[in-house]
């Protein structure tokens, strides 16, 4: 005699969508720091998520800008993304400007956006400086507030950045809120994702300072254009300290932690493991030479996919992203309008 053993139907699990959403402004030469910050994050949710990456052009000129150099910009910021491996095929491409939801919804969400919110920003802070108290711009300030509508117009859940842009996430995630409780239901309220290391990639001329695209200094960043000889000056200038000792200490010695961390996030070895390849060294050439070596190393293999890639190909790309990108966004600003009492 045989049993039947009936079985509770289970109810399929059904994951909610994972999507990505990150950017880099075309302010400048994108370095080390841009890449391991935040590209190399790109490269991990790739295929696991759907991942949206954009050259973002509108927040470039919240600092101004010569018309020429944003343009060539704009074109080798998504070159750098292919070349660093993002898959157009898998993850969508575009520059900022090319899907007009993005000033749009930023429009929205300024109106829920109190001023304080805004004078509160770091990077506010930061950057006015150089526009002083009474020329500070409204764009700079507004900043966090299209940076919000470009996360949140693609249901994003998750934001791979660098340390730098936690607060402006921050700011998107209570926009978000704000928004739906005012509104209903209309936005997810994104997570950031920032890796323990290699968030904040130090300035190699100063390592109590970001390490940063527009640093007035050369000697602030390894560009992904540079050369073997350009790293290898700009290492050896890297700042350090006295002690003549290799080991991890952010408070005490900023320079050669970050040496450590750059050169652990290029060659996947622990800080842990290369601190004990250098036990007993008591100056700081053999470090630098390494990181030297390891750095025009990876540079050059960047260097060589990059030459490969035709500006036909990346404006190809990037119209194909700006079409798939702008079906999402102009679906959700309708939504947007809905809610708002835009639409008749
Ligand atoms: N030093 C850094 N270490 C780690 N991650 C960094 N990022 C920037 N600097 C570092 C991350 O790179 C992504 C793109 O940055 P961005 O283009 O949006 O502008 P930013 O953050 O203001 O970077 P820069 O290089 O300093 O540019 P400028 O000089 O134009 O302001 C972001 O995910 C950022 O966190």
């Amino acid at each position: 005699m045989g049993y039947t053993v009936r079985m509770k139907p289970t109810k399929e699990k059904t994951e909610p969508k994972k999507i990505a959403f990150s950017g880099i402004q075309p302010s400048g030469i994108i370095h080390i720091g841009n890449y391991l910050g935040s590209i190399k994050q790109w490269l991990e949710v790739q295929g696991h998520y759907d991942a949206i990456f954009s050259v973002v052009n509108l927040h470039a000129i919240t600092i101004p800008k010569k018309p020429a150099e944003l343009k060539a910009h704009t074109l080798n910021a998504a070159k750098t993304f292919l070349a660093s491996g993002v898959d157009p095929e898998k993850s969508t491409i575009f520059v900022q400007s090319d899907v007009p939801e993005h000033a749009q919804l930023y429009w929205a969400l300024g109106t829920i956006t109190k001023l304080s919110e805004l004078y509160l920003m770091t990077q506010f802070k930061d950057k006015s400086q150089g526009q002083g108290k009474e020329g500070a711009l409204a764009g700079l300030l507004n900043y966090p507030v299209l940076m919000a509508a470009d996360i949140l117009l693609y249901n994003t859940t998750t934001v791979p950045v660098g340390e730098d842009q936690r607060q402006h996430v921050e700011l998107a995630r209570e926009l978000a809120r704000r928004f739906n409780e005012m509104f209903g239901k209309t936005f997810i309220v994104p997570q950031a994702l920032i890796h323990k290391t290699g968030s904040r990639i130090m300035g190699l001329d100063n390592p109590n300072k970001k390490m940063s695209k527009s640093a007035a200094n050369k000697n602030n960043y390894i560009a992904l254009t540079d050369t073997p000889d350009d790293i290898a000056g700009k290492i050896k200038k890297a700042v350090t300290d006295s002690e003549g000792s290799i080991h991890y200490d952010i408070d005490r010695k900023p320079g050669v932690s970050n040496l450590l961390t750059i050169l652990s996030l290029v060659t996947d070895t622990s800080i842990k493991d290369l601190e004990k390849s250098y036990k007993g060294q008591t100056t700081y050439a053999g470090l630098k030479t390494d990181l030297t070596h390891t750095l025009s190393d990876f540079i050059l293999a960047f260097q060589k996919k990059y030459e490969g890639i035709s500006d036909a190909e990346a404006k190809h790309y990037l119209r194909m992203g700006a079409e798939k990108a702008h079906a999402i966004a102009n679906q959700k600003l309708e939504e947007v309008y809905e809610r708002m009492g835009l639409l008749l």
